[in-house]
């Protein structure tokens, strides 16, 4: 099963924190794909909802220092 999420992201600024975010994304295994847009400030997730959670993203995001927002 795969599921796509776009998050909203704060506190990103430049392309070294859009790495940052990314990689602490892409480590949550059931991660499928992982793209960060700095325009945008916004992830797009691709996970494996059996393994995933949108909770689990939250705290990825938060534990490299950058806001969870939203779900769209
Ligand atoms: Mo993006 Mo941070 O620089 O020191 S990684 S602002």
């Amino acid at each position: 099963e795969r599921k796509d999420v776009v998050v909203k992201i704060g506190g990103m600024t430049c392309a070294m924190c859009v790495k940052t975010v990314e990689n602490a994304i892409k480590k949550l295994s059931g991660v499928l794909d992982v793209s960060v847009n700095l325009a945008t400030e916004s992830a797009r997730v691709s996970y494996n909802p059996a393994l995933v959670t949108i909770d689990d993203i939250k705290r990825a995001v938060e534990s490299v220092g950058y806001e969870f927002l939203s779900v769209e």
